[in-house]
């Protein structure tokens, strides 16, 4: 008679029990892909929209819908939305309002590989991977030349404390830190440079140079190009853009120091579709999407490896140690004071 070898009975059971899980694993139904990426982009309008068509070339099963919307107003709209999240990522505006966002429990942590190419990690990361740096830009002054050949008694400030200079007043522009991530910078630059109390009396000044403020920290170059004032602070990328265009413009930095930005990147909590946003995200991080910018009239720097800067000049500027986690923290506090008792919100021209 035919002797069959006898397996021990926990190989038996063992082996019954690898069966059934991998047939499991095979026959449960996989999570479907994310057909769409809702973003909240905050740079300027056209580089949205070419990020967009850029992305759904190279992922043609998402389609990418965005609302531009300045770092404030985006701030406040997640906040609202914080039960029931309508984005899936955030891109662009400087991180201050990321740090913000953390804090409040806003974003979800996530870990791209593609950190890795990061020029600075310890800079341009959250420590718990909560947002990245996608860019880097200066502050800078912009004044309208025709207002300068008229006024010979008037010079393109190169220094803050220019700004106060009686020629400029009613003639500054800018936005204002509550719905501007642009104005916050510079709000947040003068406390750091100046020191909290004397800072908050210059800004007091400042605001009695303006003539109005705007929702939109771009829009003062515009409205300065078109000679509707004569001088402002924007970003220097922003203002060269404009030039780019044609507009009558001068480009200055404070020789003191000036603010810079790192604009940000990060996935909402609770985002509805998270493995799209992970493709944003890791492809953000690439230095062939990075180089882009330009193509879309955006010259900020890049902040990975192996993208080359269109405008290197302007990073190299006299460039403040600029807290990005201080002035994170005390966002809404400084926002709050500079509205209730310097400037109120109402009325921002758009
Ligand atoms: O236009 C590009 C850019 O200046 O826009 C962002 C800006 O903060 C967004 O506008 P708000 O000031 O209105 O928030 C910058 O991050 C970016 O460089």
């Amino acid at each position: 008679m035919k002797r069959y070898k006898r397996y021990p009975i926990w190989l038996v059971a063992l082996l019954i029990l690898s069966f059934i899980v991998s047939a499991c694993a095979r026959s449960a139904p996989k999570k479907a892909e994310s057909k769409e990426l809702n973003l909240l982009c905050t740079p300027q309008v056209e580089w949205c929209e070419g990020m967009k068509a850029e992305f759904e070339k190279k992922y043609p099963d998402i389609t990418v819908n965005f609302v531009r919307m300045s770092s404030g107003e985006s701030l406040t709209r997640l906040r609202n939305e914080r039960d029931n999240p309508q984005f899936d990522i955030w891109w662009g505006g400087p991180v201050d309002s990321f740090i913000a966002a953390k804090k409040e429990g806003l974003l979800e942590a996530y870990k791209s590989p593609n950190a890795k190419n990061l020029v600075d990690p310890k800079l341009m990361k959250d420590p718990d991977d909560y947002w990245v740096g996608v860019y880097v830009g200066s502050l800078g002054f912009a004044t309208n030349k025709n207002f300068l050949q008229d006024h010979p008694d008037a010079k393109a400030p190169e220094s803050w404390d220019d700004l106060l200079d009686p020629v400029w007043k009613g003639q500054f522009m800018m936005a204002h830190p509550s719905s501007s991530g642009t104005a916050y910078t510079t709000l947040c630059t003068i406390l750091q440079l100046k020191g909290e109390e004397e800072g908050w009396e210059y800004l007091r000044k400042l605001a009695g140079q303006v003539l109005q403020f705007t929702k939109s920290g771009s829009a003062p170059a515009r409205f300065i190009g078109q000679g509707e004032a004569a001088v402002g602070v924007v970003f220097s990328h922003d203002i060269v853009r404009e030039i780019e265009k044609g507009a009558p413009l001068v480009l200055s930095f404070p020789k003191e120091g000036t603010g810079y930005e790192i604009g940000g990147m990060g996935i909402i909590k609770g985002a509805k579709h998270p493995d799209a946003a992970k493709k944003w995200f890791d492809w953000a991080l690439l230095p062939e999407t990075q180089e882009l910018g330009p193509k879309y009239g955006a010259y900020q720097a890049p902040t990975v490896k192996g993208a080359k800067p269109a405008r290197p000049e302007l990073l190299q500027v006299n460039l403040i140690d600029y807290d990005f986690e201080w002035c994170g923290e005390h966002k809404k506090e400084f926002v709050d004071k500079f509205t209730n008792e310097i400037a109120g919100a109402e009325n921002l021209r758009k």
